[in-house]
């Protein structure tokens, strides 16, 4: 029976750990918080996702502990963050060094590591392989590795993580059909086992693709903000094609992934990822185009001071609490680098506070404020319709009816 160490139990890791637990696999969850780690072993979620705490109950049941210690298992799998440096551009494989390091002061001859993280192409060779052979207790061959790139959605995620497709990238075909077995144990869709390379740029492409076209979208905002059309009619009509499918404008790109991602192919090709670096421009230039239009609309309606104006939503998209790379803090950096403070921000997902002016109730964040810009589309504005009605509104996201300003 196979036994495996789930290493980083954040977004990934541990909807991935309850998984593996709630269909039969003894699993380990590490990670180094310890609060995370009491948390989960008081029963407390630390994260909110749809079906999450019913999976939770289920993975109970079955054989899943969570520890912040590192234990010997058939199969390691690595969830860390793979943040990227800004500067450079390029991937800090820190978090991914840290994990493989302690996994080889432990794993023995025949287990396998698997590393689920988002990498840029090529971290495999460049960063994991030096490692396996600098390990004194180790011989060449004695570890396997694997790399598993995820696909999963956050808001989606329990649904896609047992039905989206997986890509097993290995460099033994008996090694990648044994992980396809253990991953076809929670995934019911179908497993395509590659080589490593291509496995790491396969997913790093997929992301990329879906933020180019994120930027045609927004693009497309512009153009007809321009010369005042409707770019939201434009795309449904335009959708309406058998082969077209353009995406919607925002206020930006966030999150740690299509915001990232592409950046690990303009870093190691650069004067070759240029629609790509093109791209991430436009993304990254739509909290300042937003910022354009506030003003736009201050100015129209006679609205003086960001003390009447509230930006709704703080999360990089809706229904999710994860705030990383989100527009609204990009937003916000641009405003404080004009000295321009004062607006008030909110989010019903954002329970702590991370901004100034922040505040905790729907109601208090709208008591007082002309302007509300929409940032994100939660499901909680389709429940408040009425009293938005009473401000006017800024719908960066479409989500209300024709009467508010949009992009
Ligand atoms: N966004 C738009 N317009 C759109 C779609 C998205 O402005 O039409 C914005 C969102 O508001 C958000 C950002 O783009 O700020 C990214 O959101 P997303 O829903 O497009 O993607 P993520 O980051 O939540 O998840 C992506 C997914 N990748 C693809 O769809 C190719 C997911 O499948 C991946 O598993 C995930 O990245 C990841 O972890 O790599």
């Amino acid at each position: 029976m196979c036994k495996v160490n789930v290493i980083g139990l954040g977004y990934i890791g541990l909807p991935t750990a309850l998984s593996m637990a709630a269909n039969g696999i003894e699993v380990i969850g590490t990670d180094v918080n310890s609060g995370l780690i009491e948390k989960l072993n008081n029963n407390q979620l630390t994260f909110e996702e749809p079906g999450l705490g019913e999976l939770f109950r289920k993975a109970k049941k079955g054989r899943i502990a969570f520890t912040t210690q590192y234990q010997t298992a058939d199969v390691y799998i690595v969830s860390v963050p793979t943040p990227y440096v800004k500067e450079n551009k390029r991937l800090d494989p820190g978090f991914l060094v840290g994990a493989v390091n302690r996994i080889l002061e432990i794993a023995r001859k025949g287990q396998v590591i698997v590393i689920e993280s988002t990498i840029s192409p090529g971290t495999i060779d460049k960063v994991v392989r030096p490692l396996l052979s600098s390990c004194p207790r180790l011989s060449p061959g004695d570890i396997q590795l694997v790399h598993a790139p995820e696909r999963i959605l956050p808001g989606n995620m329990l649904y896609e993580l047992a039905n989206n497709p997986r890509t097993i990238g290995a460099d033994d075909p008996a090694t990648g059909e044994g992980i396809r077995g253990l991953y076809s144990r929670f995934c019911k869709s179908d497993i395509t086992v590659t080589d490593i390379r291509t496995a790491e740029m396969s997913k790093v492409v997929e992301n990329t693709y879906r933020d180019i076209n994120i930027a045609f979208a927004n693009e497309l905002a512009k153009i007809c903000r321009a010369d005042g059309m409707d770019v939201y009619e434009i795309i449904r009509i335009a959708n309406r094609h058998p082969r077209v499918n353009i995406l919607q404008p925002g206020p930006g790109v966030g999150g740690h992934c299509i915001s990232v991602d592409p950046w690990f192919l303009v870093g190691d090709y650069p004067g070759l990822a240029n629609i790509i670096l093109t791209a991430r421009k436009i993304n990254d230039s739509m909290p300042e185009f937003v910022l354009e239009r506030t003003f736009e609309i201050m100015k129209e309606n006679n609205i003086w001071g960001l003390e009447k104006v509230g930006f709704y939503g703080l999360t990089y998209k809706e229904n999710v609490d994860d705030v990383r790379e989100s527009p609204t803090l990009q937003l916000l950096g641009c405003m404080e680098r004009h000295l321009a403070f004062g607006a008030r921000v909110y989010d019903p997902f954002v329970k702590r506070k991370i901004v100034d002016n922040q505040c905790f109730d729907l109601r208090e964040f709208l008591d007082g404020i002309d302007l509300v810009v929409v940032m994100v589309a939660h499901d909680e504005i389709k429940q408040f319709v009425d009293i938005f009605k009473e401000k006017i509104v800024l719908d960066t996201r479409n989500v209300l009816e024709d009467s508010f300003y949009k992009l």
